[in-house]
């Protein structure tokens, strides 16, 4: 008896293993790479100017209005902008041809037009050979945080990539806890 016992347990055990192990790969179907964005929630550093982050006059890191940790970064302008814009940006992530998810968690007050991103995709040399350009994010101008999705597509010459966070009009934004990361085909 004990040892019908036995067997049975084992028997239970490993299909339960193998079970967990099939959902764990179900998990990770979709999204493989880690995140590729650096200092991802402006935490390094407290100025406009890190080796990540850049920034325009109109840029700094908030330590008020932020998603998590101590800072989000902040634009502002009381007057309207149009051209040039004010931009966040960081330079240099490795990127290679697939398709990209971009997750963004931002925060908008008195707003008159929607923030928006842009990727610039670059060859080993440094050249330009295509860019992105995802909707605006709606700007709600409730004060609560949202989170922003898209997905796109890297030519096979990219070797990698610059982000944008751009601001036109009036009012302010928030960004903060930006994910990029590659998905399976
Ligand atoms: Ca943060």
């Amino acid at each position: 008896m004990k040892k019908v016992i036995s067997t049975v347990g084992i028997i239970g055990v490993s299909v339960f293993l193998l079970s967990s192990i099939s959902c764990s790969l179900n998990a990770e179907e979709n999204v493989v790479s880690k995140n590729i964005v650096s200092d991802p929630g402006f935490e390094q550093g407290d100025g406009i100017n890190t080796e990540t982050w850049k920034g325009d006059t109109g840029c700094r890191r908030d330590t008020v209005n932020k998603h998590s940790g101590k800072y989000s970064a902040e634009i502002t302008s009381d007057t309207q902008i149009e051209k040039p814009d004010i931009r966040w940006w960081q330079s240099g992530m490795p990127i290679n041809e697939g398709k990209y998810e971009i997750s963004l968690w931002y925060m908008t007050k008195e707003m008159t037009k929607d923030p928006f991103i842009t990727f610039y995709f670059k060859d080993e040399g440094g050249k330009e050979v295509g860019r992105a350009d995802p909707p605006g994010l709606p700007r709600e101008n409730d004060g609560k945080w949202h989170e922003f999705k898209y997905t796109f597509s890297v030519p096979s010459s990219a070797k990698t990539t610059e982000l944008l966070l751009r601001f036109v009009g009036k009012g302010t934004v928030w960004f903060d806890d930006i994910s990029l990361q590659k998905k399976v085909e």
